[in-house]
């Protein structure tokens, strides 16, 4: 922008400059012009007028004389006429010379020998006054003067000056306008498009359909860019062919595996993990207490990983009878059926978590990171709380790590921003881990936040911060660029700042995937299933999710009304059974959403209305994992749209389940799983006829390249699975260095 400003001043001055130098030349040949042309007519009309002032000299007839100088300055632009004697006396003047010639003026003052004229102020005005000899020049008989008023001259002079000015304002305004479309158009915009190009590259996202910006002045910059992407995508290619190799000669992750590299490496040191939920919840039924596991990705996620290691989980204890069950400390090992770790419960007051997880994370946090189209709310009472809450955490993990040395924390997700700081400022040693569940959004989407440097701030107390995606990682440093003042190594991917570094890096996280020899128990058959829901259909589609407005539910139901108006055929023959369990319900927009979900359903059955036949079926509660298993196993295509999703682990639990290799999988591209689940119907869940179509086409798939599609995708989770992310996630927490420092404020 400041060179665009330059550019513009500069223009603007030189085209001022010139243009004032023309001016200038104009006016003096203006002026000189109107000068010669007074004295040329004084000339003329003095000529035509000498040989009767003569004559009537000669007869000494002074009345004459004055009738006649009275009606020679009866002209235009005339102000008089005078006629002085040899002697100087005044012979005969006009009535309107009378006053303004009381003392002769300057020009005539010694008489004229020869026609002459001057510009003089004559009462006040400027006048050109012209003195003609009369007689001849040995024998002079005085002179006419005439007098003629001069003002236009001036006034002419000035309206050049003025129109130069305008003139000037109009090319300054111009020149401005085109500078800057120009600027855009041939600069700013082939930049900015480049820029774009160059950071899609360094995400890591499919090139091969888009060319770098190629215009003239840019054609250098174009030509080396090109060549440079060239050889970053060779080197790209040759690095993921070095990992696929290595990976392939590395067994594969199993807990057992993961158990024994993490005996290794922690050396007896257990991992301790901190998040919101707790993974075993215990609830009041009747008399009895039961203990349930709570839907959602990160316990899905944490839990065999907590198993193979035998560590520590501290989580907000939620459940009625949570503190019916723990012991003096709040511990209780579980899974209460087969104890394999511990997890501790922190108490928090019904404020604290209104403030913190309803309002500042859920509302603010989860909007203002997924780009789903809903405001975030950011009230000051919910920052409050959720400082409090993380500095309640805080105390929690320091008294549990008291005594231990490089003790490794693992804190998890969006809830837990400012953990990382509050626990490093107390003990530099341990090791600080944060993944982040959730998408990071731009620097811009992300600057509305009024908390934003505190967060951040707050976030790079962690030696080590991982997303699902390498997009996510270069949109975090991006902001943290922007937002604070720091040094980045985007070579490596470390932020420094104040003396600590923090690495940050892409851990995709999945499920488990379990062997052949456990398959689980066997499942009813699709038309059962759908009998027990009082439905019958000859197609299945599945939906599994928390009842999220990020996850794309409407879009799903209406891409489904849709498939089935442009394919008629499939009414009475096709089915979604959409598993929502309702989640969030205390902050308004999630309980209006569920309703939504619920009227949609309604709605869209209504309009299709069978006898034995729904179009949706939306059974809205949580599900046992074994549960959700068969309708998994038998779906004919399982429905994954979310509009924004950190990863999205229902994609990955379907492709788990399928070990007939078969059933297709339409994802929404703006789920962390479409980067590895590349077999998939990748859909944009925004653009309702492409889901249906993708319905369709995912219905009417070639079975043989179904069955391809599936292997591939079992083959990616398979080697992709919960103890590589955990694995390593735990190694890289293990080996990254930590700072040494005190204490700092
Ligand atoms: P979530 O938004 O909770 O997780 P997701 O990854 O889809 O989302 O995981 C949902 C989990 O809940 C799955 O294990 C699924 O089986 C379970 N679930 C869904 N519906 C259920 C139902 N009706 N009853 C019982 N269980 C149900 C966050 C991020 C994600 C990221 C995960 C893990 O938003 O992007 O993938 O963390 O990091």
């Amino acid at each position: 922008m400041r060179i665009t400003f330059r550019l513009i001043v500069s223009l603007v001055v030189a085209v001022a400059g010139v243009a004032a130098l023309f001016a200038r030349f104009q006016v003096i040949e203006e002026r000189t012009r109107l000068e010669t042309e007074m004295d040329r007519r004084a000339l003329l009309l003095c000529e035509s007028l000498q040989d009767n002032v003569e004559s009537l000299l000669a007869r000494g007839s002074s009345p004459a004389l004055g009738r006649l100088v009275e009606k020679f300055s009866n002209r235009e632009r005339v102000k008089g006429t005078a006629v002085y004697g040899a002697d100087g006396s005044v012979l005969a003047v006009s009535k309107a010379l009378s006053e303004p010639l009381k003392e002769r003026p300057h020009g005539v003052k010694d008489l004229p020998t020869k026609p002459s004229g001057t510009f003089e102020m004559l009462a006040g005005v400027r006048m050109h006054v012209f003195g003609h000899p009369l007689g001849d020049p040995e024998n002079n008989k005085g002179v006419i003067l005439l007098v003629q008023e001069a003002a236009h001259i001036p006034a002419h002079l000035n309206n050049i000056w003025k129109r130069a000015f305008l003139r000037v304002l109009i090319q300054m305004a111009l020149i401005t306008l085109i500078t800057l479309l120009v600027v855009r158009w041939s600069v700013q915009g082939p930049i900015a498009r480049m820029a774009d190009w160059m950071k899609r590259l360094r995400a890591g996202e499919d090139l091969s359909n888009l060319s770098v910006p190629k215009e003239d002045a840019l054609s250098p910059i174009a030509r080396e860019v090109s060549t440079f992407a060239q050889h970053l995508n060779r080197a790209r290619t040759a690095a993921e062919e070095e990992a696929r190799l290595r990976h392939q000669s590395e067994a594969l992750w199993t807990p057992e595996k993961l158990k024994e590299v993490m005996k290794n490496r922690l050396q007896g040191k257990p991992l301790i993990v901190v998040s919101n939920r707790e993974p075993y919840m215990h609830l009041h039924r009747g008399r009895k207490i039961e203990c349930i596991i709570p839907a959602g990705g990160l316990v899905a996620a944490l839990d065999p990983v907590l198993r193979a290691t035998d560590g520590l989980w501290i989580a907000h204890g939620s459940g009625d009878a949570d503190w019916d069950v723990v012991d003096d400390k709040n511990r209780i090992r579980v899974p209460p059926e087969d104890p394999h770790y511990t997890l501790k419960r922190v108490a928090l007051t019904e404020e604290e978590e209104n403030g913190y997880y309803f309002g500042f994370s859920n509302e603010g946090l989860w909007p203002l990171c997924h780009i789903a189209h809903a405001r975030p709310i950011f009230r000051p009472s919910d920052w409050e709380q959720y400082t409090a809450v993380n500095a309640k955490f805080a105390a929690n993990v320091l008294e549990e790590i008291e005594g231990m040395t490089e003790p490794l924390v693992l804190l998890q997700d969006y809830h837990f921003a400012l953990l990382p700081r509050l626990i490093k400022d107390k003990r530099p040693d341990a090791r600080i881990g944060l993944f982040w569940h959730i998408p990071w959004t731009n620097p811009e989407a992300f600057g509305i936040c009024p908390w934003q440097k505190e967060i951040l701030y707050g976030m790079l107390g962690a030696d080590l911060i991982g997303f699902h995606t390498q997009f996510h990682a270069n949109n975090f440093l991006d902001t943290v660029d922007r937002t604070l003042e720091c040094r980045i190594e985007w070579e490596r991917f470390t932020i420094n700042k104040g003396g600590h570094s923090t690495l940050v890096k892409p851990f995709p996280i999945s499920v488990d995937f379990p062997s052949e020899t456990k398959k689980g128990a066997p499942v009813p058959g699709k038309e059962e299933l759908l009998k027990e829901l009082g439905v019958k259909a000859e197609f299945l589609a599945v939906g599994v999710d928390r009842v999220d407005y990020t996850k794309g539910i409407l879009e799903r139901f209406r891409a489904v009304e849709r498939f089935l108006e442009k394919y008629p055929d499939y009414q009475g023959r096709f089915t979604l059974v959409q598993l929502g369990a309702p989640s969030r319900t205390h902050i308004k927009r999630y309980a209006d959403f569920l309703a939504e979900v619920d009227q949609e359903a309604d709605r869209i059955n209504l309009k299709f209305k069978a006898k034995s036949w729904k179009a949706i079926v939306f059974l809205k509660r949580h599900h046992n994992p074994a549960e959700i298993r068969p309708f998994y196993k038998r779906a004919d295509v399982c429905l994954v749209t979310s509009l924004h999703d950190g990863m999205n682990l229902v994609a990955k639990e379907f492709v788990v389940a399928r070990d007939d290799s078969d059933g297709v999988l339409i994802l929404s591209r703006f789920a962390g799983a479409s980067r590895e689940l590349r077999d998939a119907l990748l859909i944009n869940p925004y653009d309702v006829e492409q889901t249906a179509d993708a319905i369709y086409t995912g219905l009417n798939l070639d079975p043989a390249d179904r069955r391809e599609r599936m292997r591939r995708m079992r083959e990616n989770v398979r080697e992709n699975n919960i103890y590589r992310w955990a694995g390593n996630l735990v190694l890289e927490l293990a080996q990254v260095s930590t700072s040494q420092e005190g204490p700092r404020g």
